[in-house]
């Protein structure tokens, strides 16, 4: 990326402004950020290339983002809250009206506010981070409620489908094109042993069991934005907000959060499943959606922990098995390191699968 490249896009939506400087910007594993100040602005803006090998559909994708932006900042506005601009993400649109722009290089290129004084983190250290990430994507859910999910369009199809995430690898094993296959055998027959019971959570979506909302589908801790005390801002990230399940949020949220190693943790040792994190952001997340969950989705909540992690795993190993040509990498066997702590994650949380329920049980009677 170059200076002479960003003014060119940065042109599009401010005629006038020149670009200072600008510097990358998180952690992303899809997407290209970088942080970029003009000579005319004091505050500094997202730049993003989304990616489209992965987003089919940016014009569905930031026409979902702009309904879901509206509805959360017309809630705010009804509740009297202050600084919106902090508590929201803001998209700024080109001067053709249009929230992206697509350069000759067919390449999408997006710019957002960024909030000042704020910060992400990667993993959780304090009882109040949980606690409070956790009431955040309940009050996402909150706002989002009656917003019509025939509205959204399906981003990125299949998603979260436990049924074509098996499908995924038992295609990737099959074509092993890049004879991996055998090194990873162990990590295929356990994810593989544990497919049946992974796919039941979409099989009750195939029947209507579980209702389809507005969901983020990618609810990391690092997703959450924080300002400098540790309250919450606003959550970030809104490329795969369409519909799903709850299931899918609660479960990813828990996948970050409670595990007390990375999430490409080379040292198994330090994976481990930290309960007070789960308590903390159970409480919190229940106690926003606590009138409206249904007893289906909450008798599946702690099946969503085990299965958000089953399915990260399923996914970086699909993608290690095809050669790495999904998520950014940064050395060869990547994904396969990824793929192992997550298995190792979905241990620990297997023990402690009904210590989860029964709390989580307790906290929707309470
Ligand atoms: C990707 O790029 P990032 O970090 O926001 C991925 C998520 C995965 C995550 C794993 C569109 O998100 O689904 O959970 O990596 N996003 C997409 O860290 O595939
Ligand atoms: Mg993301």
């Amino acid at each position: 990326m170059d200076h002479h490249k960003v003014a060119h896009i940065i042109r599009h939506f401010f005629t006038q402004a020149e670009v200072k400087s600008f510097k990358p910007l998180g952690n992303g594993h899809i997407n290209d950020t970088y942080l970029v100040w003009l000579d005319s602005e004091e505050e500094a803006y997202v730049l993003q290339r989304k990616n489209h090998e992965v987003f089919k559909d940016i014009e569905g994708m930031m026409g979902n983002i702009q309904k879901v932006t509206q509805q959360i900042k017309e809630k705010l506005i009804s509740e009297g809250a202050v600084d919106i601009k902090r508590k929201v993400m803001t998209y700024l649109h080109t001067s053709n009206g249009s929230n992206f722009f697509l350069d000759g290089e067919n390449n999408y290129w997006t710019i957002c506010l960024f909030i000042e004084n704020s910060r992400t983190i990667e993993n959780v250290t304090q009882l109040t981070q949980a606690l409070n990430a956790g009431k955040a994507f309940g009050k996402f859910q909150y706002y989002l409620k009656d917003l019509p999910g025939s509205d959204l369009i399906e981003t990125i199809p299949n998603f979260h489908n436990g049924i074509f995430r098996d499908q995924q690898l038992k295609t990737a094993i099959a074509l092993n094109p890049q004879n991996r296959v055998e090194e990873v055998i162990a990590e295929i027959n356990f994810l593989i042993s544990m497919s049946e019971e992974m796919c039941t959570i979409q099989h009750a979506i195939n029947k209507g069991e579980l209702p389809l909302r507005i969901t983020h589908n990618d609810t990391k801790i690092n997703n959450v934005l924080f300002d400098i005390n540790e309250e919450i801002l606003c959550i970030i990230d809104l490329d795969t907000v369409m519909p799903g399940t709850i299931l899918f949020d609660f479960g990813d949220a828990i996948r970050t959060l409670c595990n007390t190693g990375a999430e490409d943790e080379k040292d198994l040792e330090k994976i481990d499943f930290h309960l007070p994190y789960f308590k903390a952001f159970t409480e919190g997340y229940l106690a926003e959606i606590k009138d409206f969950i249904t007893p289906k989705e909450a008798a599946q909540l702690s099946l969503s922990c085990l299965y958000m992690a089953w399915e990260q795993a399923l996914r970086f190993l699909v993608d290690y098995i095809n050669g790495d040509r999904y998520y950014k990498i940064k050395y060869p066997s990547h994904n396969k390191v990824r793929a192992q702590a997550q298995i190792k994650y979905l241990i620990t949380l297997i023990a402690n699968r009904d210590i989860l329920q029964n709390f989580i049980n307790e906290q929707i009677k309470h």
